[in-house]
């Protein structure tokens, strides 16, 4: 059974609370039309995740393939302690694209923060991994924001007065920015952390692109289902009539960028309708999906300075694939 189909459990611990940002989790009509407009066309990556999308991540996580999930739930489950004396005492923990919750569930004993909060478009799944986490740790206030992350400002209504802000964003999310729009990001976190506010951000590393290739083009099939169940959503939620047997999926590693680029490839001549729109496509033509940058430790160090913190440690792994950085805001 599909955790969208699961019967919602009667219980709603007294320690749960869940808001709904603007648009919630909701697909923008006039942010679809305009990406694929564009030349070359594209969609933004945080449509890929409606309830079956965000299953499909979690599936994509338990394959031999996709290795940034394991080793970096391997850094949390050693490291945690290392972590948590980083951080200190007193904390409010927000998390900025969450999904499942189970990389926090790794971190949470030690860091005893007195609030949690976490940000997702993912609303269905939001709803049941925060209700899942309150009643698992009762002494915790879990508050569910369902909602876009970017403006991190529109989150300030909702941050405890006292406490040390932590900022905890796991998964490499963070390379879905371009460099940018990453940096902007940060500076946006610095902003509503406050002077002596921490960060917790899990960054893929640079590495083969033979490893990185394997890792967006899984044998089981979980990404390619991944990447076609955008159009789905397209198709149910704005009326469009894409026929998903009339793309591909191709994913593939630019190692002149660092960037994993996913790609939706119209296999043939064709018209798609979205309302009163109507979109061409030549034959091999893409709608570029999501971009996934790797990044070196230098790299990701520069652009953090730049965003206004310093890097108070930073932990890998054995073939250093994988890296989390602790910030620290200036
Ligand atoms: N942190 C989890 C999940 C990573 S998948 C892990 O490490 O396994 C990315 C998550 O971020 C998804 O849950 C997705 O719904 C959410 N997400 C992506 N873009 C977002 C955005 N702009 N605003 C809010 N949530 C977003
Ligand atoms: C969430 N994000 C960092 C994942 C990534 O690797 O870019 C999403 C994903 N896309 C394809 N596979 C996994």
């Amino acid at each position: 059974m599909r955790p969208s189909e699961r019967k919602k459990p009667e219980f709603v611990p007294d320690n749960f609370r869940f808001v709904s940002l603007d648009k919630g989790g909701d697909i923008d009509f006039s942010e679809v039309i305009s990406g694929l407009k564009k030349t070359p066309k594209s969609v933004s990556p945080k449509f890929l995740y409606d309830a079956r999308g965000s299953e499909l991540f979690q599936l994509i996580c338990t394959t031999d393939a996709y290795y940034p999930t394991r080793t970096e739930r391997d850094i949390y489950q050693r490291r945690a302690t290392a972590i948590a004396a980083e951080v200190g005492p007193d904390t409010i923990v927000i998390e900025f694209g969450p999904g499942d919750m189970s990389k926090v569930r790794l971190l949470l004993e030690v860091l005893r923060p007195q609030t949690y909060i976490g940000v997702d478009v993912s609303a269905a799944q939001l709803e049941d991994a925060g209700r899942a986490l309150a009643a698992d740790f009762l002494w915790l206030e879990v508050l569910a924001i369902c909602g876009d992350f970017g403006p991190s400002a529109m989150l300030e209504k909702y941050l405890p007065s006292s406490g040390q802000r932590v900022a905890f964003f796991p998964g490499s999310t963070i390379g879905n920015f371009d460099p940018d729009a990453a940096r902007q990001f940060l500076q946006g976190m610095r902003e509503m952390l406050g002077s002596g506010g921490v960060v917790i951000v899990g960054v893929d590393l640079q590495k083969p692109a033979i490893v990185l290739d394997g890792a967006y083009n899984d044998p089981e099939g979980y990404t390619r289902a991944f990447n076609l169940n955008l159009l789905t959503r397209l198709n149910r939620e704005l009326g469009s009539n894409f026929d998903e047997r009339r793309f591909r999926h191709k994913a593939y590693y630019s190692e002149r960028l660092g960037r994993v680029e996913m790609h939706l490839v119209s296999v043939i001549e064709q018209q798609v309708r979205i309302g009163e729109h109507t979109i061409s496509f030549q034959p091999g033509e893409t709608i570029h999906t999501e971009s996934s940058w790797k990044y070196t430790q230098d790299g990701f160090t520069k652009l953090a300075i730049q965003a206004g913190f310093k890097v108070k440690r930073f932990l890998t792994d054995e073939q250093s694939w994988f890296g989390v950085f602790i910030l620290l805001a200036n």
